[in-house]
């Protein structure tokens, strides 16, 4: 039956991470797949999952099964962390997922069973997987104007143009902090004027979250979905707990959906229980009880904000580095830009064979679209990065 199998093309991000692995060269320097890493290059476990780990295996006396949707406990936890008190619980369904990218499955797997014709509209650019799974579905997706690279910022206009203009029911993804993959963030007004564009177009928002903590703070990075939260009646969010638990291969994620009344919250849950039981039955629970144990033990909560604000502030550390050796590099301020964007990622102005000639002739490696993860840096690295950038790119 498979003599003529053809496997899909290769994940473009994962892709880079296999030739990195594969370059025996020792002063290469890894600015590709997006996991945070020390100034050693390693993805630690953080201290406050070893610790709530340890007492898991202490204390668990059981490792039979939860339920469909996966633990309430769970549910409440990141509820609490990424909605706060912007919208009643008693509105919001939650599924358990194993990692962000099965809550982003789940949450599309939704809009389908609602309505199959369903335009999903996507930031030009946005992470690839989005595209690849409506693709695999089936769902219509459609990108609207998201990045200006001239300024390295958002362009609003030409973002509230194209918002201005999709239909009732349809579905506006949105990243809700460190935009993936170009660091350029919504601020305030920006996801104020979203908020108006969708109560006047009847578009509904689904916010994509993997990475709360690493743009200005815990609380700063989920204030625009708070607000949208706030004022719509019906929004989805999906959550990633890879990043800001570091529990990547755990698989941690979560989906929450906000209807307009607890009864139809009620029915919605039924249906995103049926998707687990019709995918995988129950999702993974170690990682998302270390979540929960950490959220809601005050000391440990207070160790892992303060291992990620470490983590936050070298990643910015290293981002202000780059910019700066670039300065001198270019004797220009043509990658100030950086200095605004938020997060692990920045996109260069880089086209497809420079990002090669970036990789074979220095040893740095990008994602194909020019894309970089500042956390690949070290202090050592930064100043032969910036003039392998600065060569290929002037
Ligand atoms: N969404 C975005 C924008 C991401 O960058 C990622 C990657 O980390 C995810 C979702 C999901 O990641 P994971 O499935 O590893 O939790
Ligand atoms: O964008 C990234 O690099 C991270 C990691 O299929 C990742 O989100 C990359 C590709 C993928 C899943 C996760």
């Amino acid at each position: 039956m498979f003599e003529n199998h053809k496997a899909p093309e290769a994940d473009k991000i994962l892709r880079v991470m296999k030739l990195f692995a594969d370059d025996p060269r020792a002063d290469k320097i890894d600015l590709g797949v997006g996991v945070y890493r020390t100034p050693e290059g390693l993805t630690p476990v953080m201290g406050a999952v070893k610790a709530a780990e340890r007492r898991l295996l202490e204390e668990q006396a059981t490792k039979g099964y939860v339920a469909l949707a996966g633990d309430p406990g769970f549910h409440a936890a990141l509820r609490q962390l990424t909605f706060g008190d912007s919208a009643a619980a008693d509105r919001i369904a939650c599924l358990a997922t194993p990692g962000g990218t099965g809550a982003v499955r789940q949450a599309f797997e939704l809009l389908k069973a609602q309505n199959p014709h369903v335009t999903v509209h996507t930031s030009a650019p946005t992470w690839p997987n989005h595209e690849a799974i409506l693709d695999t579905l089936g769902i219509r997706w459609q990108p609207y104007r998201y990045y200006d690279a001239a300024t390295g910022g958002l362009d609003r206009d030409g973002m509230l143009a194209d918002l201005a203009a999709v239909k009732r029911g349809d579905v506006v993804l949105l990243h809700g902090c460190c935009h993936n993959p170009t660091g350029a963030d919504l601020d305030l007004s920006d996801w104020q004027a979203i908020a108006d564009s969708l109560s006047r177009t009847g578009a509904v928002p689904m916010v994509d979250l993997a990475y709360q903590g690493f743009g200005n703070s815990l609380d700063e990075d989920v204030a625009g979905l708070r607000l949208l939260a706030a004022a719509m009646p019906e929004m989805l969010l999906t959550v990633s707990s890879s990043k800001n638990f570091g529990l990547y291969r755990d698989r941690v994620g979560l989906l929450l959906v906000l209807t307009e009344t607890p009864a139809i919250t009620q029915a919605v849950q039924g249906t995103l229980a049926w998707l687990n039981r019709q995918s995988y039955a129950f999702p993974p629970d170690h990682g998302a009880r270390v979540v929960t144990e950490i959220l809601s033990d005050a000391s440990l909560r207070a160790d892992w904000t303060a291992e990620l604000t470490e983590m936050r502030d070298r990643v910015i550390a290293m981002r202000e580095a780059l910019a700066k050796a670039l300065r001198l590099e270019t004797q220009s301020d043509r990658f100030d830009y950086l200095l605004s964007q938020k997060g692990m990622f920045s996109r260069l102005p880089a086209s497809e064979d420079q990002v090669a000639q970036l990789r074979r002739e220095h040893g740095v490696y990008m994602i194909g679209d020019g894309r970089i993860n500042m956390a690949g840096l070290i202090e050592e690295t930064v100043r032969p990065a910036a003039s392998a950038i600065a060569r290929v790119l002037t």
